[in-house]
């Protein structure tokens, strides 16, 4: 499929590759419209789909992972548009059904949509350039996709309440310390650190990494006590998997394991 504004790649070995989606809208700073998020949806949906995909990747350009849903698209829609037709909104959340892994790796302006878009992914990686924020207050909205409820479970209220109040930047740095990102890296090791962390999750087998990335996001859902018991069902689960006797028969005789993903 083709697509006009994301670029879709794939890197790896044949057996497991990971899957690259890069948004390609570099004039308005990938600004999020509905078309590119169609495209989005669909690039994703099709990734995960393809057995031969284990991991995603998701980054923008240097200057703008994205710098918010589009504002020229969105200035004229009435409370009818967008409520009636879920102009904005339709697909935002279709990240969230995507089961294998999906990386964010932002440089730039992750701001407003862009900031939500990134932490609807799995982790983020930023580079040393990366600022994120949650602006909308300046344009006399506040954040539509999210940005209120996963800001504040990641880098705590005081933080979220200041970003979303202020709409000031933090930047990479901050980012980290806060818990927003997992890694910092230079702006030219963005790439080699994301696809290094994903050709990695590649060669584990499939069903624990989907019983991890189910359990941890299982972690804001449910209480402690129901999240603990989801969390041993799966563990016992995988005793039932091929790739957990592979896994530890080849710790035990000292070999490299081979995972089937069954
Ligand atoms: N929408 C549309 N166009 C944009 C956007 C945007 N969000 N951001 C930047 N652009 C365009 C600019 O208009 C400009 O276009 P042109 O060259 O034609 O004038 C071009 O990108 C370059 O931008 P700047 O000249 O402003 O570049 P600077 O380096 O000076 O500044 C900034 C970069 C700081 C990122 C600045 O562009 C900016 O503040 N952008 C807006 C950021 C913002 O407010 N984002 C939040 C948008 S609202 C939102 O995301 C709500 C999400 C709700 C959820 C979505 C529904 C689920």
């Amino acid at each position: 499929m083709t697509y006009e504004l994301i670029v879709t790649s794939t890197e790896g070995p044949d057996s497991r590759q990971v899957g690259i989606v890069t948004l390609n809208r570099p004039k308005q700073l990938n600004a999020l419209n509905n078309e590119l998020m169609d495209e989005l949806g669909s690039a994703l949906k099709a990734f995960d789909a393809d057995d031969s995909i284990g991991c995603i990747i998701l980054t923008g350009s240097e200057k703008a992972f994205a710098a918010g849903a589009d504002i020229g698209a969105m200035a004229n829609y009435s409370f009818a548009d967008v409520y009636n037709n879920d102009y904005i909104t339709r697909n935002w959340e279709q990240i969230r059904s995507i089961r294998k892994p999906v990386i964010a790796a932002v440089s730039g302006f992750a701001l407003g949509g862009g900031c939500e878009l990134a932490m609807m992914c799995d982790f983020i990686i930023a580079a040393d350039n990366a600022r994120f924020g949650q602006p909308e207050i300046k344009l006399g909205i506040i954040p539509g996709a999210g940005g209120t409820q996963r800001l504040p479970r990641a880098v705590g209220k005081a933080k979220a309440m200041d970003l979303a109040l202020t709409g000031r930047m933090m930047d990479a740095v901050e980012a980290e310390r806060a818990g927003l990102v997992s890694r910092v890296v230079p702006l030219d090791k963005l790439m080699d650190e994301a696809l290094g962390a994903a050709l990695m999750i590649c060669s584990y087998g499939q069903p624990s990494v989907f019983a991890a990335k189910e359990a941890v996001n299982r972690a804001f859902e449910s209480s402690l006590s129901d999240g603990v018991m989801f969390e041993r069902r799966l563990f016992h689960a995988l005793f039932a998997t091929e790739d957990q006797k592979e896994g530890m028969d080849a710790f035990v005789n000292k070999r490299k394991p081979e995972f089937k993903n069954r």
